[in-house]
């Protein structure tokens, strides 16, 4: 059965397995996103707990994204299991420190993707993940923009409150020139 279902599909055996380990990545991601927004709804970080929660359902667009895009090549899309997701954190700084680390690991997870889908002239699969690797893009910027707030309003007094006021107005513009 395996192999009928095998030869239905243009993707490789390797292809498939990389991009069912994004689809768990992404479900992590999620799944981490979530339990970073509960952290901060229990320390009275509000926006940024929204922040979180909208992220974690991203990430769960983007499984599913992957997820369909395998079987409308006829590939198998696993399900993915989540474990181990950190629920506790040291501290405020620390959650988008470990954001950016995890989007800047995502991003470097999917340029591997693509190099494997290239060195296998995959363009298909190299071509679909052009979209996530644009997002990335976003996603690393605003994480390094919410981390620079630590910095810049700094930490003492007010300032945690003052940097939970700014995250909503963190966005992105790709066109932006700055002219
Ligand atoms: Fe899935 O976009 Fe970031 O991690």
């Amino acid at each position: 059965m395996k192999d009928l279902l095998r030869r239905k599909t243009s993707l490789t055996e390797e292809i498939e397995t990389a991009l069912n380990e994004q689809i768990k990545r992404e479900a992590h991601s999620s799944a981490v996103y979530l339990a970073m927004g509960s952290w901060c709804d229990q320390h009275g970080f509000e926006n940024s707990a929204n922040f979180f929660y909208r992220q974690s359902s991203e990430e769960r667009g983007h499984m599913m994204k992957i997820f369909k895009y395998i079987l409308d090549v006829g590939g198998n899309a696993v399900s993915p299991e989540v474990t181990g997701i950190q629920q506790d954190y040291d501290s405020f700084r620390a959650v988008f420190e470990q954001t950016l680390e995890q989007e800047i690991a995502i991003t470097q997870s999917i340029n591997r993707i693509v190099g494997k889908c290239y060195q296998m002239q995959d363009f298909t699969t190299a071509t679909f993940l052009q979209w996530f690797l644009e997002e990335q893009i976003e996603e690393e910027y605003i994480a390094r923009r919410a981390l620079e707030l630590f910095d810049t309003i700094g930490e003492e007094g007010v300032g945690r409150y003052m940097i939970d006021k700014q995250i909503p107005k963190i966005s992105y513009d790709k066109n932006e020139t700055g002219e």
